[in-house]
């Protein structure tokens, strides 16, 4: 399979990157940044493709993807990952330069790569879109506002790309995991602090994106009559803590 990864220069898209060619398969791997890509291509060979794109460049997209090599052309599985949360403040004080370009990433950014990539998939009857969503798109929380947002429209886009998909043999799938570290997430949620950023996963045993990514390579080999719409991952240390009342 050839699969095209969206922000593969570090965190889930990096170990799905590296389980996709492990496991016998060609990864065209995206991000922004070009020595991040250059390592993981020093690591794993020929067999990955690393080449930069900024996702919200969205009028770069298809041209983009027109220039891949010939032998790259044929995208199997396209995984939309790259994504950010920036800040935690209420809605009230939030940035909005922070939550446009949480939109321009989450959201904008996806769509515009899939709808580049799903034309070939229809016409060749075979093809799979992974979205990374999040329990942060089922489950409000203060301070996640637009992130939330941003994965709750990945959820339904890939739902409502299901409901497009019907009859074409193109599979969809929204992976909603909790929380997970061993990223760079909370670095770029809080802006490098480094502090703030372990606090987040102080005391618990957060997944793993190599957990993601095993989840992410199961769906992908999965028999082609199976579409796994949507599948939401928690650490076991992770809940619910109910809703919040203020009292006066
Ligand atoms: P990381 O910050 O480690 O990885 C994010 C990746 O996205 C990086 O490779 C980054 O690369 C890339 N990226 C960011 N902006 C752009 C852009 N404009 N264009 C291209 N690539 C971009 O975070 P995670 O691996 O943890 O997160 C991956 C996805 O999973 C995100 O969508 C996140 O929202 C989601 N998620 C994360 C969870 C967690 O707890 N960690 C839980 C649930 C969902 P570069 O900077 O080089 O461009
Ligand atoms: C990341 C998970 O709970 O930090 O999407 O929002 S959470």
């Amino acid at each position: 399979m050839i699969v095209l990864i969206t922000g593969a220069s570090s965190g889930f898209g990096e170990a799905m990157a590296r389980a996709f060619v492990l496991g016998g398969h060609r990864v065209i791997a995206l991000a922004r940044r070009a020595d991040k890509l250059a390592a993981l291509a020093a690591e794993l060979g020929g067999a990955l493709l690393p080449l930069t794109l900024d996702v919200t460049q969205v009028e770069t997209i298809p041209t983009f993807l027109a220039a891949l090599p010939p032998e790259w052309q044929t995208i199997d599985v396209l995984i939309n990952n790259a994504g950010l949360a920036l800040g935690v403040l209420p809605a009230q004080q939030a940035s909005l330069d922070d939550w446009d370009t949480m939109i321009a990433t989450n959201n904008r950014g996806l769509v515009h790569m899939t709808r580049a990539v799903l034309p070939g998939m229809v016409e060749r009857r075979s093809g799979l879109v992974i979205n990374m969503g999040s329990v942060a798109g089922a489950y409000v929380y203060p301070g996640g506002n637009v992130y939330g947002a941003s994965k709750a429209f990945v959820e339904h886009f890939t739902l409502n790309l299901r409901a497009d998909l019907a009859g074409t043999g193109v599979r969809a799938t929204n992976i909603a995991p909790g929380l997970c570290g061993g990223t760079e997430f909370s670095q770029v949620r809080y802006r490098g602090d480094e502090t703030l950023a372990a606090k987040v996963y102080q005391g618990t045993e957060p997944l793993t994106a190599e957990d993601i990514a095993a989840t992410a390579y199961w769906i992908a080999t999965l028999p082609k009559h199976i579409n796994i719409n949507s599948i939401e991952m928690m650490p076991v240390c992770q809940s619910f803590a109910g809703l919040a009342i203020h009292r006066s």
